[in-house]
């Protein structure tokens, strides 16, 4: 299998397991979770062949840890990303002092008159180290990286969580905790 093929898998995965199931007849329960067979059967279906074989490489293999299997490997979800409302269990965390969040330079304007907010996702995602904001902002065009003073809005009571791939999220961001780098 071509490098290409596992990005257009992985691609559909995402959106399957994060935005709209329905496209294949696949359900996700409360906690974000597919049966695995289901998956695979109905993607196959749907003209987007894989085995089970592949997708445990995917999973393993992703860069960005996107998906998870449980501990029996019958379920597989997506980490984080949703736009549909689950419950992932994220508990909360205490941040460190500045969390990045990478944006493009054409919604800064908007992003300091509102703050950040999660548009259509779950969460206002952020990050740990500058490279990764960077590359996040890239997706969206020149990129801007913001610095979120998260100790702060921690103290002042927001919750924090962390993914299982390591990303941070929050409900929203307020411009007061922004700085601009
Ligand atoms: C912006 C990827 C105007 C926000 C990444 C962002 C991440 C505002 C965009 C994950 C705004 C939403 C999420 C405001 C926020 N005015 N624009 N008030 N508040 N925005 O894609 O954070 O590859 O939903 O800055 O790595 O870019 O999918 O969020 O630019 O972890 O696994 O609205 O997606 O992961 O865009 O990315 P997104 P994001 P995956």
């Amino acid at each position: 299998i071509s490098e290409k093929q596992i990005i257009h898998i992985s691609k559909f995965l995402s959106l399957v397991l994060r935005h709209q199931p329905e496209t294949i007849g696949i359900q996700l329960d409360q906690n974000g979770w597919t049966d695995v067979d289901d998956l695979i059967e109905k993607a196959n279906n749907y003209g987007i062949k894989f085995d089970r074989e592949t997708l445990i490489h995917i999973v393993a293999t992703n860069a960005k840890k996107r998906f998870a299997f449980n501990d029996t490997f019958d379920k597989i979800r997506a980490s984080q990303g949703h736009s549909i409302e689950i419950e992932l269990g994220y508990t909360n965390h205490k941040p460190p002092e500045i969390l990045f969040h990478g944006t493009a330079e054409k919604f800064v304007k908007s992003i300091l008159d509102t703050g950040l907010e999660k548009r259509n996702r779950q969460h206002v995602h952020l990050s740990s180290d500058l490279e990764t904001a960077i590359k996040v902002g890239q997706r969206h065009g020149k990129p801007f990286v913001f610095e979120v003073f998260a100790k702060q809005m921690y103290n002042d009571n927001f919750q924090f969580y962390i993914s299982d791939n390591s990303v941070w999220l929050t409900d929203n961001v307020p411009t007061k905790y922004l700085k601009q780098n």
